[in-house]
């Protein structure tokens, strides 16, 4: 089988349990991953989400079951919790399954940098200054979001390529610039004070590596990305050498064939909750249909009212 070879891969921002994460796509590229070290840089699980609304595809189900099986085969896999995620800052210091949570981590690289390695929230002087403002910009991101695939929905169907609505905001909004910036250099700033040689993150979902020169001193700034609006990952190669890649571009270049499994989230269970059967009939018991592949474009369109 195809393998996809780096010394450490760093995964932010997939939000599993919130619409349109694009877990075919993570999956497959779990299944052909090989890394010695797996970072996952918060916003992984999406608490926030599915606190106020269960939403678990059995997509979601099979990443989580992908990270766990390559840490059993050695891969040393490190989850920092961000804020999406944060209630598991409580359990920092446990091994769950072979996956380690802490609260940050520093990486060496293979050329002797070290890098400050943080989901990025504890620097975000918005959500650090207002919860209220915090949570409209969810609420406005989500939003956008379940436009934004509504739209590419219909630009798929008229054949033209796939578009990111939060990208061409961020990208004009000059507010929104200067927040990014602002973003980098506070992280930037705390890498120098903290004597590193550069920082990775997430949180702000804009994949990023660049080296930045400040009074003398070069760091790197390397933030993962996201999985909602795109697919990338930051990678180490043998080397050291850093890279952003966009894993769909990946994928469709090493032929690697994405199975989409049905969106439907699959039930909570509790053990004798008679009431969990499906309506549509079939009370059997016979529950292992979820993963059948089903790709109904009607599940596609509902669920993003925030
Ligand atoms: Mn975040």
């Amino acid at each position: 089988m195809h393998k996809f070879t780096y010394r450490t891969v760093f995964l932010s921002d997939i939000h599993l349990g919130f619409a349109g994460v694009n877990a075919a796509e993570l999956s497959a590229f779990l299944k052909h991953l090989r890394c010695g070290r797996l970072y996952l840089v918060g916003d992984i699980l999406d608490l926030w989400s599915l606190k106020s609304r269960w939403r678990w595809p059995v997509m979601h189900n099979q990443v989580v079951r992908r990270i766990l099986k390559l840490a059993k085969q050695g891969t040393v896999v490190t989850y920092i919790p961000g804020n999406h995620d944060e209630s598991l800052r409580q359990y920092v210091g446990l091994d769950l399954g072979g996956v380690k949570i802490a609260k940050r981590a520093v990486h060496r690289t293979a050329d002797q940098k070290t890098l400050l390695v943080t989901h990025g929230d504890e620097y975000d002087m918005v959500v650090q200054s207002s919860p209220l403002l915090t949570l409209m910009g969810t609420w406005a991101y989500d939003y956008l979001i379940g436009l934004n695939r509504r739209v590419n929905w219909v630009r798929g169907l008229v054949g033209m390529k796939r578009w990111s609505f939060s990208h061409a905001i961020k990208a004009r909004v000059k507010s929104a610039c200067t927040f990014i910036s602002n973003f980098e250099q506070v992280l930037l700033a705390e890498a120098q004070r903290r004597g590193f040689d550069g920082v990775v993150c997430g949180h702000i979902h804009q994949p990023e590596l660049r080296h930045v020169t400040h009074e003398g001193w070069t760091g790197v700034y390397a933030n993962c990305g996201d999985w909602l609006e795109r697919s990338t990952a930051l990678v180490e190669h043998a080397d050291g050498r850093l890279e952003i890649i966009d894993v769909e571009k990946l994928l469709a270049d090493a032929g690697i064939e994405i199975k989409r499994l049905s969106e439907d989230p699959v039930p909570l269970e509790f053990p004798g909750a008679e009431e969990s059967v499906d309506e549509s009939g079939d009370k059997s018991g016979e529950e292992s249909g979820a993963g059948a592949p089903e790709a109904d474009e009607a599940v596609e369109s509902r669920g993003y009212a925030a």
